[in-house]
């Protein structure tokens, strides 16, 4: 009997072997010897001691079959050994692991379950189908408690008798890790009405009530991690590898979790769509503030164009009106003298002679017709005198003023710029005229709003008048001057 027992376990062991020898080749690249013709290398001990071997009968009795070459499970127990270290140390590494099987979900046993002794098979089911355990308690839960984890519910007719139902006796939440927990969880519990819940599942196995419905399964990642959180301080979570974790999971694949570690990159960077598109709205955007640093240039270039030219006529109109005043001085000053002469007889003394450009003219000569000549000279510059002076005082003065280019940022593309330019252009002050106004895009749909305006320095401060524009919070995000030119 014994040597039958010991038989079948022979035949078994070397179907395991392979099998072994397959698994192990697999996950941790252990080479399978070379095949040799001695098969000694099998441990004594793996052999049955009672009955021989009858491949080594026949190969004893056949020199022929000698030289076939057998092919072996392991060289040695060294090389087993050995594979099985490299395993073990590959799986160590935390990138060799499939982060899919790490999902966590939340089961709760309601009291109906506790008072039926339905708590062992009910964990048993989770044990048995592979899901690690790594939190458990047993307890009652309190009505608040209980109304935050069915708060969504609270607008249910039934929730008051859901909230003393599951208050009338202990209750044992868990949390369950392993390969799309919360999914296969819900599947194992059956839907929420047992009526409707599949034979087979723990529902549908276990109840018929939909108000005595055994049991409670997060629908959700989302909720899950919530609910696990209301349940569970960090502390009575427990972090254990299972021995069986090899035998439960093909493998934990290296392959899976890289192509998880790229797809989380990718959503960290926004995917690769995204990213191009990313880039795209980037070029949008420089390639519209190029155009719109250009366009201010261009404006730029014109304003002091024509301030340029302005100001070389006012040069040419300012030394004309010196000429003339410089010649009316000398003339005013010859008259001055002449009227003295005429009136005191004498030559004005404080005039130098060589001052005079008169010199060779006889301005006080004795002659009748001279002096009439002299009279009808001095009326007439008298009244040319009289009539400069009026047109001068029609002329009016020059006014220090600025020209203002406002740069005025809108909130986002849905500001009405139209009310904005109609806001700013309330601002009305002595010394300010609104000018010209221009909407210019700045990238993402949004276009600002530029307007000028000339302020007269004396009366209007720029910057006040800035923040006045940015009072306008409903419409103004900011306000810079983009150019500004004296006049
Ligand atoms: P739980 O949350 O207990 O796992 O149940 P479900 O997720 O499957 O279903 P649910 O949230 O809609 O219901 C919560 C809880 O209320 C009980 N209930 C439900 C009830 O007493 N009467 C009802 O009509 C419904 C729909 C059962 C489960």
């Amino acid at each position: 009997m014994a040597a039958l027992a010991q038989e079948s376990i022979w035949f078994n062991k070397s179907q395991c072997d392979d099998a072994e020898r397959m698994y192990f080749e697999k996950l941790s690249g252990a080479k399978r010897s070379a095949p040799v013709e001695d098969d000694s290398a099998h441990s004594a001990a793996d052999k049955p001691a009672s009955k021989p071997d009858k491949k080594e009968k026949k190969k004893a009795g056949s020199s022929k079959k000698e030289t076939k070459p057998v092919e072996k499970v392991w060289s040695n127990k060294a090389d087993c050994d050995d594979a099985e270290t490299k395993l073990q140390e590959r799986l160590a590494q935390p990138e060799y692991r499939n982060p899919a099987n790490g999902e966590c979900t939340f089961i709760m046993l309601k009291p109906d379950a506790v008072h039926r002794g339905l708590v062992g098979t009910i964990i048993s089911r989770f044990e048995s189908r592979g899901f690690k355990l790594l939190a458990a308690k047993f307890m009652r839960a309190s009505k608040p408690l209980l109304e935050t984890h069915y708060s969504d519910l609270a607008k249910k007719g039934f929730f008051p008798e859901l909230i003393r139902y599951m208050g009338s006796g202990p209750v044992v939440p868990m949390v369950w890790q392993g390969l799309n927990a919360v999914k296969q969880g819900r599947v194992m519990l059956g839907a929420t009405n047992p009526k409707d819940s599949a034979p087979g599942t723990i529902r549908g196995d276990f109840c018929v009530d939909v108000g005595r419905n055994i049991i409670h399964g997060s629908d959700s990642v989302e909720s899950a991690e919530k609910e696990i959180k209301l349940w569970f301080t960090q502390q009575e979570i427990s972090s254990w590898r299972s021995s069986q974790t090899e035998w439960v999971y093909e493998e934990e694949e290296l392959k899976g979790s890289l192509a998880e570690q790229l797809h989380k990159t990718r959503s960290q960077v926004g995917g690769p769509e995204s990213l191009s598109a990313q880039i795209a709205r980037a070029r949008q955007h420089i390639k519209n503030s190029l155009e719109c640093v250009d366009g201010l240039v261009a404006n730029v270039d014109e304003d002091e164009m024509a301030l340029a030219s302005k100001l070389s006529a006012l040069e040419l109109e300012n030394k004309q009106l010196k000429k003339v005043t410089d010649d009316l001085k000398s003339l005013i000053l010859r008259l001055e003298g002449r009227v003295t002469s005429l009136e005191g007889g004498k030559a004005p003394a404080a005039k130098p002679a060589a001052e005079d450009d008169d010199d060779d003219v006889d301005l006080f000569g004795s002659d009748d017709d001279n002096e009439e000549v002299d009279a009808e000279k001095a009326r007439i510059t008298a009244e040319r005198l009289k009539a400069y002076a009026e047109k001068k005082s029609k002329k009016p003065a020059l006014i220090a003023k600025t020209s203002v280019l406002f740069d005025v940022k809108p909130w986002d593309d849905e500001t009405d710029l139209d009310k904005m330019l109609e806001c700013c252009k309330s601002i009305q002050m002595d010394g300010l005229v609104w000018g010209a106004s221009k909407k210019v895009p700045i990238g993402y749909g949004i276009e600002k709003l530029q307007v000028m305006c000339i302020v007269e320095d004396e009366k209007v401060s720029i910057e006040e008048l800035g923040e006045k524009i940015e009072e306008f919070e409903d419409y103004v995000q900011s306000v810079d001057v983009a150019a500004m030119n004296k006049i």
